[in-house]
């Protein structure tokens, strides 16, 4: 394996052909590979050693499952709470905290100097009725999976939540700091605003490898199946649905992974120089990100950051006209796409069983008091009146 590799890199893979222990080998094993120089002529034995790792992190994450079972180490998620849950994601000193404290009114500790913040911290941040939880994390620096003995719990709260923001400081380098969050989410295994390379994997008792689209990766049927063996997968049939390379197939077997959905919230834009550098993080990530400016301590740009986030959640807020024609002051909280019929099992399954008809106000009625049935799909600010026998 080891043709064309620097002296370091070959030492590398010999200290792992050494390594004995699992975690050594995961350890010995990214340093080669981050040792092997990534062009075309290596793409395959790179895909190759990625699904030993991936081989390697799975053994190891069964071990844990098995030791975890007996004694329960500290967890350090904390609980969802309300309708969704964000985490704000950021180096040190971009204003994690501040903001938080501004959205949520939640007293975290603001600071002067670097790595004030030492755990998660929650805070509760009311988008018109829908209860958002926002947390605070501690500041992300380079190499902190490794060099840090919170990083995988701040990475285990990091993949918990249902969307990232990024909050980059605009009175520096706004590229520079993007990359390393994401350069460091990237090897605590989460990938953002990125689709899984879609594959349908089923595992069949017997029969040997059945391939589909096998053409769509550009590898021979052996290099593929080779990598599904690293997984221990022998009788299975994997159809490929999109082109791909054998590297998005290991990353597509890794269920390691977690698939996040993030924006960026560019702070500090009352700092000088931070429209020039907000340009510079537009071209940089504005095809792949959402991109708000705000100033935490100005406190602007906030109420616009309030409707997006809201919106980047997925969530519609619909509320219920009463009997005696009020309206809930509260909103129902439900995904996008949600019909009548989850309201009405939500208000009462009385509505859901005897259900007659309903009427709709608001974004998705085609005029105010359209009657609809169960199906009619509902928009955010929609307010339903159900009618049952
Ligand atoms: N000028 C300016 N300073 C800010 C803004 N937001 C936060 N800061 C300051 O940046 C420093 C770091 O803030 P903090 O919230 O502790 O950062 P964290 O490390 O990301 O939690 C503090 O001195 C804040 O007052 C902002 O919008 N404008
Ligand atoms: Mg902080």
């Amino acid at each position: 394996m080891s043709t064309n590799l620097s002296p370091e890199a070959k030492l590398a893979e010999q200290d792992y052909n050494e390594a004995n222990t699992l975690d050594d080998k995961i350890v010995k094993l990214e340093k080669f590979i981050s040792l092997v120089p990534k062009h075309k002529a290596t793409e395959k034995m790179v895909a190759r050693l990625r699904s030993r790792l991936v081989k390697h992190k799975s053994e190891l994450e069964d071990k844990k499952r098995r030791q975890k079972s007996l004694s329960k180490g500290p967890v350090w998620v904390i609980p969802k709470e309300g309708d969704a849950q964000v985490s704000l994601v950021g180096v040190a000193n971009s204003g994690k905290s501040q903001l938080l404290k501004i959205l949520t009114g939640s007293n975290t500790k603001v600071g002067d100097y670097p790595y004030t913040t030492e755990k998660p911290e929650p805070g509760v941040l009311d988008c018109d009725g829908a209860i958002i939880q926002l947390i605070d994390l501690p500041s992300i620096f380079l190499n902190i999976r490794n060099e840090s003995k919170n990083g995988a719990m701040l990475f285990s709260q990091i993949r918990a939540a249902d969307l990232i923001i990024f909050l980059i400081d605009l009175s520096e380098n706004p590229v520079e700091q993007m990359n390393l969050l994401i350069e460091e989410l990237y090897s605590g295994s989460i990938r953002v605003n990125k689709e899984k390379p879609p594959i349908e994997l089923r595992k069949t008792g017997s029969g040997g490898a059945i391939l589909i689209g096998e053409d769509k990766i550009d590898a021979s049927r052996e290099e593929i199946i080779e990598i599904l063996h690293d997984q221990s997968l022998y009788n299975f049939s994997l159809k490929i649905i999109k082109e791909m390379t054998l590297t998005d197939l290991v990353e597509a077997l890794d269920y390691s992974i977690a698939y996040s959905k993030g924006i960026i919230v560019a702070n500090k834009g009352d700092q000088q120089g931070s429209k020039e550098n907000f340009e510079k993080l537009k071209s940089a990530y504005g095809q792949q990100f959402l991109i708000l400016p705000v100033s935490a301590t100005k406190h602007d740009g906030l109420d616009e950051l309030k409707e997006k986030l809201f919106d980047h959640l997925g969530l519609v807020r619909i509320k219920s006209k009463e009997p005696n024609g009020g309206i809930a002051p509260k909103p129902i909280v439900l995904k996008k796409g949600a019909t009548v019929s989850d309201v009405a099992k939500i208000i009462h399954s009385r509505f859901y069983d005897n259900f007659k008809l309903a009427k709709i106000y608001g974004p998705s009625a085609k005029f105010d008091g359209q009657t609809v049935g169960l199906n009619h799909e509902l928009k955010d600010g929609d307010i339903v009146e159900i009618f049952a026998d």
